[in-house]
């Protein structure tokens, strides 16, 4: 357990917060391992069926420590440091099969805001303000920005955040399509958790294959996809959760989703 972490469940969400507000929640070594820790744990607990992430403070994430991390003179094999920890976090995150909102509460640079894009809903309070900080220091967007900008917002915009650095205010982030929705910032937490428990009472097997489909559908062709549809709505005939969404709808009532497989 590590306190720059914050681990919290509240009913089937895993609210996890980035908590080293002084340095605005850049990722050190120990938050780092922290978050690759609790995804593997959301991944192996069936009671988990939604993922909120957050920031404490007035910072999502300002990216990779740059006191820690990067400080003194010598060269350092950053992407040894990407293989070890940032990339298989993006992965874990990207393949797990619940829903994970992005809850941008504040100033996102760098790896922090690329990690939060590998979220599945992505929403901002109005505060938020987000920034591809790496050309200020020599270094070029990773921890997936390359390939979750250009999908998210287009090539002119993804090219002109990466290479001028600028930073662009939640509304603007909207405006782009970063984002999904913004809310005001004194209820921007009670609404980041309103939507994390709704997805966690949806058919998460439901959700689970949308993610992964979609996840496919960026490298893939349509035949590919109709394919993929095909084979993952078979296995969706045959969960629990599709019996009942079926029948509450014959019975004139809400559905009641358990979430599991089988
Ligand atoms: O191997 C690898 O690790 C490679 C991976 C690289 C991934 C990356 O993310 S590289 C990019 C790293 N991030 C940055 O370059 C962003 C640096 N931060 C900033 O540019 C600004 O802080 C912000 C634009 C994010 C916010 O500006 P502002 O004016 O709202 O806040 P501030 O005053 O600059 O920061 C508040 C405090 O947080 C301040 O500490 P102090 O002076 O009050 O003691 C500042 O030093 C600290 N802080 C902010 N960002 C970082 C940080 N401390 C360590 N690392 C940071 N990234």
């Amino acid at each position: 357990m590590s306190d720059s972490l914050l681990v919290e469940t509240k009913g089937a969400v895993r609210v996890l917060t980035l908590n080293r507000p002084e340095r605005l929640n850049a990722l050190n070594a120990e938050l780092l391992a922290a978050l690759n820790a609790a995804f593997d744990d959301i991944a192996s607990d069936d009671s988990i069926r939604a993922v909120l992430l957050t920031g404490a403070g007035r910072g999502f994430c300002a990216g990779a420590d740059l006191m820690q991390n990067m400080g003194g003179s010598g060269k350092r094999d950053l992407g040894a440091s990407l293989d070890s920890t940032y990339n298989p976090l993006v992965r874990k995150m990207r393949s797990l099969r619940k829903p994970i909102v992005t809850a941008f509460n504040g100033v996102a640079a760098g790896a922090g805001m690329n990690l939060g894009l590998a979220g599945d809903i992505i929403i901002a309070a109005r505060a938020a303000n987000f920034t591809q900080a790496f050309i200020r220091i020599g270094l070029m967007p990773d921890a997936g920005g390359t390939y979750f900008l250009p999908r998210l917002i287009g090539e002119a915009r993804a090219r002109a955040l990466a290479m001028l650095g600028e930073t662009i205010t939640a509304t603007q982030a909207e405006a782009f399509g970063l984002v999904w929705k913004l809310y005001d910032d004194e209820h921007f937490a009670t609404e980041a958790l309103a939507l994390a428990t709704s997805l966690a009472a949806k058919p998460t097997q439901a959700l689970a294959a949308i993610k992964q489909s979609l996840n496919a559908a960026a490298t893939s062709t349509l035949d590919h996809q109709l394919n993929l549809e095909r084979d993952l709505q078979r296995e969706l005939g045959n969960t629990p959760d599709f019996t009942e969404g079926v029948t509450a709808f014959i019975e004139k009532r809400p559905a009641v989703f358990t979430g599991r497989a089988g």
